[in-house]
């Protein structure tokens, strides 16, 4: 193993070490004097002992902060009294019950970690989840302290005529020499990670929603006054989901205000601080110009997810971070849900699986491997994964699967009336739904503490003499870091079986007196079971893992005519779009055999026709067909290969969709042409669905690179009215040599260089291109004047994309993709690590790669972990990726 020089010593932290504060805070004081270059912070902390036994010292998180004094029960504390060291203070000695008052000052304009209290354009936002808030002021800042808050905020009221905190308003006023303030005060207990202010000048737009019983809630969205034209799809969607939880979840909002401030910076998507939520601006600003349809979905499952919080997360918190799914996982279950009760549910699935097989399954097999309940963590900011928020959510989807709709709501009606105002942990959760509906759930629970992805290879045989079928299922799941050997799970499997003419045909096992119609879920419980179907007439065709009832890799041997019939009949519409998937992934593997044995590329004419049927079908959802005639991702189709061929992948995978084209060319163009607007620009699940199809023959003709076709994207890029259709075409122009990629790239930074959202896409479609040269200027436009390094939208944007959603131009074999990423890591992790231990995560997977690729990657991971004085965030992955 590679001797790395660690910064600091960082230390592990384990769930088995946690044990239960010595001491609570009941009440915090805050009062904060913002100035241009510094800030100063009061606290005034009501403390209590809680342990009995002894009086241990208390140890108080702090970071980057300069004491100015300390006063116990309004005594000044002498140096003696007290040890400081760079991440705490002790105070040695102290009462059962006393008051601290603490002043620390602060430099919110030199924050480029995004991280505790910073400035973002000018004004002053925080972020304090996960351990922020000890970067404001010496503070137990765990999530089990929970304390009721108020808060002070002084500040020149010219410059930030907007203040606010947590909870209601209760005094505000003027000082006199051209300084405000106002205070907040938040009735409800809060962990230190939900703590908020603001202050700045902010355009604000106000609504109003009233909830089931009657109560008024003001509804206040703040932004930057040039994006005062942006808030309304946010403010709607909130209100959708403020009558989704009332409706389906029976919860209510709980104070008279709700808040939503957009920032420009911010390292994350947004965050659900009580009563005050910050958001990334990229998840609430839109208008149809600036904003596709995709940005109008993500901001509405985004402000959903935060408002869902208010329950699943902040009325009931996590004891400890390990137990951070016990918020994310419920509450991604639940905007998953709410979003599906918007649109198309089925297409709302596809996205979600392919979200999870892509990203989630690749952390699930790398070295970064972990429970959705991690064991033991560096820096927990490096656990805000997929694994946490997406198996999260489908470890509750399964649970929802067991229990069925009725049975899962008492659980979480019991869930949230036992624990409310309490910090608990992801078996508290569980508990509640065993308990609801009197079910052992405990072998249930080793899908929280088990990492990998599990596996099913199911075989089949039919009995037409005794009319049974019976389906064998074994499962099993790959080692990962630190669990060799797994046991069995308890996995939901949704299951149909369909007769000839695709009907669902009538379900009975053994034992069993009635038959049900329809999808039925099996349990499997064992590593090797048999389920035996009676009453089979003939040999049906299997539609498993219906609706992808669990998160595992299935191996079934389907004959490709029975894929092709699951496709045209399936009643589960998931199934119909998988058996696609299925087909085109077991082609496309082929393919990649031949390209590499240097052999000729031959598309089997079967999957030409077929793709050729669903463009003529009369499915009414349109969004359905795009996504059944998208090809599994690049990314997606190498988690198939023991040997990952990034360019036998890339070359393959364009090979099919121009051959579609030019065996199609015809029924795209016509279908391109008949789905041509009609009417005004609207923004409805029909008129989406229309715009994906059309854009996806687009996609599709623009393969065969022809002059026409060149024009008439071209002709698309600059007529449109609304940004999905251009971006679709400049997605595709940005591929080609022809001067109108050229012409497309200027025209689009001259009309929007004002911008900086839709900029961020102009430099995500460049990092995207498949054009050789991709690279050269991916590092050129790092030097352009819109790009800034201490912008995460701007890096995630530009390097990100590049290194992450490029495996073709990432991956060359030079290494010089490589290079550019650590480079940019190195650069990055000084001023904002968290987001430099994202970038470097691109090269998770390198043991996947050939001999070659994966030396160069190595050597970066290396020359990365060599550097003095690497972030604790950057050194856990790199350190991860290296034992
Ligand atoms: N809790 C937020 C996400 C979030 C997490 C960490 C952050 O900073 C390190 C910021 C936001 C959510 O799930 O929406
Ligand atoms: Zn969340």
């Amino acid at each position: 193993m590679l001797e790395i020089e660690s910064p600091a010593s960082p230390q592990t932290i384990d769930l088995k070490d946690y044990k239960i504060p010595d001491y609570y805070i009941e009440t915090v004081d805050l009062h904060f004097e913002l100035g241009e270059k510094q800030t100063t912070v009061r606290s005034r902390l009501a403390i209590s002992r809680y342990s009995e036994a002894k009086a241990p010292p208390l140890v108080l998180n702090g970071e980057a902060l300069e004491l100015l004094s300390i006063q116990l029960d309004g005594q000044v504390l002498d140096k003696k009294d007290y040890q400081q060291n760079p991440e705490s203070l002790t105070l040695f000695q102290v009462p059962e019950r006393f008051t601290l008052e603490i002043e620390t000052r602060i430099y919110p304009q030199d924050n480029t970690t995004l991280s505790g209290l910073y400035t973002s354009g000018g004004n002053f936002c925080t972020q304090c989840e996960a351990e922020g808030f000890r970067r404001i002021t010496y503070f137990l800042d765990r999530p089990d302290v929970m304390a009721r808050y108020t808060t002070t905020i002084v500040a020149d009221k010219k410059k930030y005529p907007v203040l606010l905190s947590n909870g209601n308003l209760v005094a505000q006023g003027e000082e006199d020499n051209g300084h405000h303030f106002a205070k907040w005060q938040d009735p409800f207990p809060k962990p230190s990670y939900l703590f908020a202010l603001v202050a700045g000048d902010l355009a604000r737009i106000e609504d109003e929603f009233v909830t089931r019983s009657g109560r008024k809630v003001a509804l206040h969205m703040y932004v930057q006054s040039h994006n005062r034209d942006k808030r309304e799809h946010a403010m709607a969607s909130l209100k959708r989901a403020m009558a989704w939880d009332e409706q389906v979840y029976g919860r209510e909002y709980d104070l008279d205000i709700y808040m939503i401030v957009a920032v420009d910076d911010f390292n994350m998507g947004a965050m659900e601080n009580k009563g005050l939520n910050i958001f990334n601006s990229k998840y609430v600003l839109a208008k149809p110009e600036t904003a596709t349809d995709t940005d109008y979905e993500n901001i509405e499952g985004v402000i959903a997810h935060e408002y869902f919080h208010n329950w699943s997360g902040n009325r009931v918190t996590c004891r400890d971070w390990f137990q951070l799914s016990l918020k994310e996982g419920f509450t991604v279950f639940r905007d998953q849900q709410f979003s599906a009760d918007q649109g198309s549910p089925a297409v709302k699935r596809i996205q979600d699986v392919n979200h999870l097989r892509t990203y989630q399954f690749r952390e699930d097999a790398g070295p970064m491997a972990h429970p959705v309940r991690p064991e033991s963590y560096v820096e927990v900011n490096n656990f805000y994964t997929m694994t946490v928020y997406e198996k999260g959510a489908e470890i509750v989807r399964m649970l929802y699967h067991l229990l069925g709709p009725e049975g899962f709501r008492q659980g979480t009606d019991l869930y949230f009336d036992r624990h409310d105002g309490q910090a608990v942990t992801t078996d508290d959760f569980v508990k509640a739904l065993e308990d609801a509906n009197a079910l052992d759930l405990s072998q249930f629970r080793r899908w929280y503490s088990q990492a990998g992805t599990p596996e099913l290879r199911i075989s089949r045989a039919y009995d037409a003499e005794k009319s049974t079928y019976t389906l064998k299922i074994k499962q099993t799941c790959p080692p990962t870091p630190g669990q060799p050997h797994k046991a069995p799970l308890h996995i939901p499997l949704a299951i149909g079986l369909l007769d000839s003419q695709g009907e669902d045909l009538p379900l009975r096992l053994a034992g069993e007196t009635t038959a049900v119609t329809g999808t039925r879920v099996l349990e499997l419980r064992q590593e090797e079971e048999a389920f035996v179907f009676h009453d089979i007439p003939c040999e049906p065709a299997p539609s498993l893992l219906r609706s992808f009832s669990a998160p595992v890799k299935l191996y079934l041997d389907l004959r490709d005519e029975e894929r092709y019939f699951l496709l045209a009949h399936d009643k589960d519409r998931f199934n119909r779009w998988e058996a696609g998937q299925q087909l085109a992934v077991k082609i496309i593997l082929g393919l990649v055999k031949d390209y590499q044995q240097g052999k000729p590329l031959v598309l089997d004419s079967a999957f030409i026709e077929t793709v050729g049927r669903i463009l003529e079908s009369d499915e009414p959802d349109q969004a359905f067909v795009a996504h059944i005639l998208a090809l599994p991702s690049e990314h997606y189709l190498a988690e198939f290969m023991a040997v990952i061929d990034p360019d036998a992948i890339h070359e393959t995978r364009c090979f099919i969709r121009r051959s579609l084209a030019k065996a199609l060319q015809e029924l795209f163009a016509a279908t391109y042409q008949a789905l041509t607007k009609t009417g005004a620009y609207r923004r409805d699940p029909k008129e989406m669905g229309r715009r994906k199809l059309r854009n996806t023959c687009l996609g599709y003709l623009m393969e065969l690179d022809e002059p026409d076709i060149r024009s008439q994207c071209l002709q698309q890029f600059n007529h449109a009215d609304n940004m999905t259709d251009v971006i679709a075409a400049l997605s595709r122009l940005v591929d080609i040599e022809g001067p109108e990629r050229k012409i497309a790239l200027q025209t689009f930074y001259d009309k929007w260089q004002e911008d900086s959202l839709v900029i961020d896409k102009w430099f995500t479609l460049q990092a995207l291109s498949r054009r050789q040269d991709t690279l050269a200027r991916v590092q050129e436009l790092t030097h352009h004047p819109a790009f800034k390094l201490t912008n995460p939208n701007k890096v995630r944007a530009l390097i990100g994309a590049f290194s992450q959603g490029n495996p073709a131009r990432f991956h060359d074999p030079s290494g010089k993709g490589y290079g550019f990423l650590g480079d940019y890591v190195l650069k990055l992790d000084p001023l904002n690590p968290q987001v430099a231990a994202r970038l470097v995560s691109a090269f998770n997977p390198w043991q996947r790669y050939d001999q070659n690729r994966q030396e160069l990657m190595k050597a970066q991971l290396e020359r990365i972990a060599k550097t003095p004085q690497i972030s604790k965030d950057v050194y856990e992955i790199v350190s991860k990726n290296l034992a």
